[in-house]
């Protein structure tokens, strides 16, 4: 299964962060990993006053369901030092978040998972990493491919800034 992540920092070092969650996600890869460029972002939909992001996305083949790749996922965003979801405001500065993007044409709507993103449309700090990898990927549910996507997202966010093609 080929598999998309949306990778995001707000606090820390945030491209240490970011590189060693690619790190411990490569455990779970079955080839190499290909990353998207490295963005900062304005905060959006976050509590006042929350630091800037760093967002990126990679792209790797696993043989891991995406259930079991959600539950991994959540193991290294704490093992990176991420409060449990219970102990934090939500959208809180966090030194990493792992969101599951794409899983190939797998569909799902649980209380624990939906896929596609249900937001991946409505995000510039998550449709310009995506585009790097994947332009002409149709999502699953979705009628256009990615970088059609961005041009008719409408969001209010700022334009987020390459900062690196390579991290
Ligand atoms: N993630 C959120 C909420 N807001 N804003 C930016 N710029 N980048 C993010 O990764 C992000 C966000 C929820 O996970
Ligand atoms: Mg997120
Ligand atoms: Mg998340």
């Amino acid at each position: 299964m080929k598999v998309f992540l949306a990778l995001g920092s707000n606090l820390g070092d945030r491209l240490a962060n970011l590189r060693q969650a690619r790190e411990l996600l490569s455990s779970l890869a079955l080839n190499p990993i290909q990353s998207a460029g490295l963005y900062e972002t304005d905060p959006f939909d976050c509590p006042p006053d929350s630091p800037a992001f760093l967002n990126t996305a990679i792209a790797f083949e696993t043989a891991l369901s995406p259930e079991e790749l959600l539950t991994k996922s959540q193991e290294i965003e704490q093992e990176l030092g991420r409060e449990s979801q219970d102990t934090r405001a939500r959208n809180s500065p966090r030194p990493v978040d792992i969101d599951l993007l794409i899983c190939d044409e797998e569909i799902r709507a649980t209380s624990e998972l939906t896929l596609p993103h249900p937001r991946l449309h409505e995000r510039l700090f998550v449709l310009f990493p995506l585009r790097d990898l994947a332009p002409t990927l149709v999502p699953p549910t979705h009628a256009n491919p990615v970088s059609f996507l961005l041009e008719l997202c409408e969001s209010p966010e700022l334009p987020p800034i390459l900062l690196q093609e390579k991290w």
